[in-house]
């Protein structure tokens, strides 16, 4: 079975929207294999964001990541990854279709309310950078 591996972000925790966007993961049938809230320091929001290190939002992602607690998730189904991105939608709300997490709730492009991994590969370093094998329920 696929997993991937969903953020909600400090702009999502804090404004209160934890329990919606885990009602729509729910709701498209998608199961929480394992959950843990945790606030990352910035050195830690740099090593999960270290392929974007030469972006110019670099600095900036990475200081809002580690600006208070996020909620870690790790989702599974299958073709979850292509799901989750799905409900999520474009990186840019402006750009995101209609009834998708970030249209409905994101701010800007960078306080967007949600991570999704985006391919097997990626899906697999980022679920073990938050959970270790006997977190995730089987
Ligand atoms: P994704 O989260 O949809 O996969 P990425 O391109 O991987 O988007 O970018 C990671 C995160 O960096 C985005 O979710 C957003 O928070 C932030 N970001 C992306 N592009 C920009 C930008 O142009 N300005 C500011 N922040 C950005
Ligand atoms: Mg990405």
């Amino acid at each position: 079975m696929e997993r991937t591996l969903s953020l909600i972000k400090p702009d999502g925790v804090s404004r209160g929207l934890v329990g919606e966007v885990i009602k729509r993961f729910e709701d498209a049938g998608i199961r929480v294999a394992a959950m843990k809230m945790l606030k990352m320091n910035r050195q830690q929001a740099e090593g999960f964001y270290a392929v974007h290190k030469d972006k110019p939002f670099f600095d900036s992602l990475t200081g809002f990541m580690s600006s208070g607690p996020i909620v870690a998730m790790v989702l599974e189904g299958e073709g979850v990854i292509e799901k989750n991105r799905k409900l999520m939608g474009a990186t840019n709300y402006k750009e995101a279709e209609e009834e998708t997490i970030r249209r409905d709730f994101a701010t800007d492009i960078e306080k967007n309310i949600v991570h999704g991994s985006d391919s097997p590969e990626t899906a697999e370093f980022e679920i073990n950078y938050f959970f270790n094998r006997f977190e995730l329920v089987i």
